[in-house]
C-alpha cells in the first residue's frame, strides 16, 4: 500500500485548488473585470489562494478523519455558494455583493420577481467542485486516511499561507497604491485582494462602523447643535430666493486648481473661456477643498451635506447607510429632479450606494453614455462628447432639475489624444505638471462648448450654474516644476495656498464679481440653497452662505489646516499671508480650538450616524421652553 505522507493535506490541497481554478474561472467568465497588464492578471489569478489556504488549513486542526472531511466538504459548500450569490448578483445588479446591501432589502425586491429568469439550471456548474469532492470521497476515502502530523508541518503550511497574504497584498500594492485605505472600488478590490478576501474587508468595516453607531445615543447633538448655532451667520437677504425656481447645474472639475485660472504657459492662457466666464459670473478667489483620501467622492460628499470628509478612507465607502439631509434630498423635498451625471462605473467610490442615501432621483452612468474607443483617453470618456451628450439626457429631463455632472478627463496622469492638445506643454522635468497644463487647457474647452450647447438648447437662461475644483491635481511631489512655474518656493504656506480651487457661480440676469471672502466647500451647500430660497438655519451644518456680509474668512483644511483673514496655520506654524513667513503663534492660536473641535463635531455626525436622532427644531423648543 502506498504511504501518503501528508495524510489529509491532500484532501486539503485538492480542495483548494479545485475551488481556486474554479473562482479564477468564475472571475473571467462571469464578472466583467477589467484587466490592464499582465502584472494584474497574475493578482487576479493569485488572489483567491491565500483565503482558501487558511480555511481548508483548519482541517489540519482535526483530529478525527470524518469531523475533517466533513468541514472541508461543507466550507467548499458555503464559499461556492457565496461566490455564486455574487455571480447572480452581478447579473442583476453588476456590481459585487457588500454587507450593507444585503441589508438593504429594497434592492431584493426587484430580485426576487425575476430570480427565476437569473437563475439558471447550468448554473450547477458553479459547484462542480464540490460535487468531484463529495465523490472523492465517497469512493476513494482512503486517499485521505488520517494520520497524526506535527506542530511543525502545521507551522510549516500557514506560513506559506501568510507568506502568500503579503506577497500579493505587495503586489497590490504597487498595482494601486493604498488600496486599503482608501477602498476605491468594489471592482478594483476584488481585482486585487480576490473576492472572497474583499468579503473579509467589508465585514471589518462594516462591524467597526455598526460599533461606533451602536454606542452613539444622539446626546452627543446637543453639543453640536449649539456650536452650529453659535456659529450661524444670518445669509445675505439680497441674494436669498434669487434664483428659486431654476435648475440647478452643477459641475464638478477634475482635479481643477485655481492657479492655471488668468495665467499663462509659454505666453498662451491655460483658460481663456472660464477667465471670460469669471467676468459675468461670481467669482470665489479664496475658495479652497476640504478633502482627504476619497478625493472626489470627498467633494461630493461636502458639496452635498456640509460636513467634512473623514480623515481615513472615504465616507462614500464608510459610511453610506448613515442618515443624511443632503440638498439633494432637501431640493427633491421641492419638486425638483435630481441627478448625477459621470460617464464611469457606477460603483466607483461606491457612488451607486451613496447616490440613493444622498436621495438622487437618478445617476447617469456609464451604460448612459455612448463610450468608444476613439471618444475615450486616459480614466475614460472625453470631456467633452460627455458634456454633450449630458445635455442631450438634460432636455429630457422634467424641470426644474438638479444635476451634477463630474469630469474626468483632467485626471491624474494627465493624457491627452494629440487632436485634443490645445496648447504646448510645460517645460520642466517633471511630465506630470508640463501636462497639466494642457488637460486644463482642455477641460476649459469642453466647459466652453458645454455652455454653447446649453444656450443652443433654450437651458442657460433657467438655470444656475456652479462649478467648482474637486480637489488638487498635482500634489506635494511635483514641489519642483511647481516652483519652477511659480517662480518661487514651495514652502508650506504656499502648498496650502495652492490648495485653492475655483469657484464660479453663474446667476442669469447677474453681471457677477470677483470676491475674495475666505471659503470652502462646506459653504456650498448652504449658500446654493440660499440662492434657490430655501432656508437652511435648522440643519446641522458647518458652512455658511458665502455671499453674506457676516461670512467669516476662517476655513479649515481636512487634515487641520486652516485659514483666516490674515493668517495660515499649517505645519504647526502660523504663517504671515502678507510676508509668506512663519510668524508668532498667537496669532492662530484663537483659531486653533475651533478647527478641531469643527472637525471632532462632524466625525462624531458621521460616525455616530447622529443625523437619524435629530428632529429640526427640537433643540430650539427646549431653548425656548426654557426662556
Ligand atoms: C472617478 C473620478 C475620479 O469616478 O471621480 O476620482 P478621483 O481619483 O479624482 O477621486
Ligand atoms: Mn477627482
Amino acid at each position: 500500500m502506498k504511504v501518503n505522507k501528508w495524510p489529509g493535506v491532500s484532501l486539503i490541497v485538492m480542495a483548494t485548488i479545485l475551488l481556486w481554478i474554479k473562482t479564477y474561472i468564475v472571475y473571467k467568465t462571469s464578472f466583467d473585470i477589467e484587466i490592464d497588464n499582465t502584472i494584474q492578471e497574475f493578482i487576479l489569478l493569485i488572489n483567491p489562494l491565500s483565503f482558501l489556504l487558511f480555511i481548508f488549513g483548519l482541517g489540519l486542526f482535526m483530529k478525527k478523519d470524518r469531523s475533517r472531511t466533513r468541514f472541508i466538504l461543507s466550507s467548499s459548500f458555503i464559499i461556492s455558494f457565496i461566490l455564486y450569490g455574487n455571480v447572480v448578483f452581478y447579473r442583476f445588479f453588476d456590481d459585487f455583493l457588500t454587507l450593507p446591501v444585503l441589508f438593504q432589502t429594497s434592492n431584493f425586491s426587484d430580485l426576487g420577481t425575476s430570480a427565476g429568469e437569473i437563475i439558471e439550471w447550468k448554473d450547477l456548474f458553479y459547484f462542480a467542485d464540490v460535487i468531484i469532492l463529495a465523490l472523492i470521497i465517497k469512493f476513494k476515502p482512503n486517499l485521505f486516511a488520517l494520520k497524526s502530523y506535527s506542530k511543525a508541518n502545521r507551522r510549516a503550511y500557514f506560513l506559506v499561507a501568510i507568506a502568500l497574504v503579503f506577497f500579493n497584498l505587495g503586489l497590490a500594492e504597487t498595482e494601486r497604491p493604498q488600496l486599503l485605505t482608501r477602498t476605491f472600488d468594489r471592482e478594483i478590490l476584488v481585482k486585487n485582494i480576490g473576492t472572497y478576501n474583499y468579503h473579509l474587508y467589508d465585514i471589518f468595516l462594516q462591524s467597526k462602523s455598526s460599533a461606533q453607531r451602536a454606542l452613539a445615543d444622539g446626546s452627543e447633538l446637543a453639543d453640536i447643535d449649539n456650536y452650529v448655532r453659535a456659529t450661524h451667520v444670518q445669509p445675505n437677504k439680497e441674494m436669498f430666493g434669487i434664483a428659486k425656481g431654476k435648475n440647478l447645474i452643477v459641475v464638478s472639475l477634475e482635479s481643477l486648481q485655481s492657479f492655471p485660472i488668468n495665467n499663462t504657459v509659454n505666453g498662451e492662457e491655460v483658460t481663456p473661456f472660464l477667465n471670460d466666464f469669471i467676468g459675468e459670473s461670481y467669482y470665489f478667489e479664496n475658495f479652497y477643498h476640504q478633502t482627504q483620501q476619497g478625493k472626489t467622492s470627498d467633494s461630493e460628499f461636502i458639496f452635498d451635506n456640509s460636513l467634512y470628509p473623514l480623515n481615513r478612507g472615504a465616507v462614500f465607502f464608510t459610511h453610506a447607510g448613515n442618515e443624511y439631509e443632503s440638498m439633494t434630498e432637501t431640493l427633491a423635498e421641492k419638486g425638483y429632479y435630481t441627478a448625477a451625471m459621470h460617464a464611469n462605473n457606477k460603483s466607483f467610490w461606491n457612488r451607486d450606494i451613496m447616490y440613493d442615501s444622498l436621495g438622487y432621483e437618478r445617476f447617469y452612468s456609464l451604460p448612459d453614455y455612448e463610450v468608444t474607443e476613439e471618444n475615450s483617453v486616459n480614466w475614460g470618456m472625453k470631456d467633452i462628447p460627455f458634456f454633450e451628450q449630458s445635455v442631450r439626457h438634460m432636455k429630457e429631463m422634467p424641470q426644474p432639475f438638479m444635476t451634477k455632472l463630474i469630469t474626468l478627463t483632467n485626471h491624474y496622469p494627465f493624457y491627452l489624444d494629440e487632436e485634443d492638445e490645445l496648447i504646448e506643454p510645460y517645460t520642466s522635468n517633471d511630465g506630470t505638471v508640463n501636462r497639466y497644463f494642457q488637460t486644463v487647457r482642455y477641460m476649459d474647452e469642453a466647459i466652453k462648448e458645454f455652455i454653447q450647447d446649453l444656450k443652443d438648447s433654450g437651458i442657460y437662461e433657467d438655470s444656475i450654474i456652479v462649478m467648482y475644483g474637486d480637489h488638487y491635481g498635482i500634489s506635494e511631489n511635483h514641489n519642483k516644476a511647481m516652483s519652477k512655474y511659480l517662480g518661487k518656493e514651495i514652502t508650506p504656506f504656499v502648498s496650502t495656498q495652492l490648495q485653492r480651487v475655483p469657484m464660479i457661480i453663474h446667476i442669469p440676469g447677474q453681471v457677477g464679481k470677483t470676491l475674495s471672502t475666505v471659503s470652502g466647500q462646506i459653504d456650498i451647500k448652504p449658500t446654493i440653497m440660499h440662492l434657490l430660497g430655501i432656508e437652511t438655519k435648522e440643519n446641522i451644518q458647518f458652512g455658511s452662505d458665502m455671499f453674506s456680509e457676516q461670512h467669516e474668512d476662517f476655513i479649515v483644511l481636512r487634515d487641520g489646516s486652516f485659514i483666516t483673514k490674515d493668517y495660515v496655520y499649517t505645519d504647526n506654524k502660523c504663517w504671515d499671508k502678507e510676508t509668506e513667513q512663519t510668524t508668532d503663534m498667537n496669532y492662530c492660536e484663537p483659531y486653533k480650538d475651533r478647527a478641531e473641535k469643527e472637525l471632532q463635531y462632524s466625525d462624531k455626525v458621521i460616525y455616530g450616524d447622529l443625523l437619524r436622532f435629530y428632529e429640526k427644531n427640537k433643540f430650539r423648543d427646549e431653548e425656548r421652553k426654557e426662556e
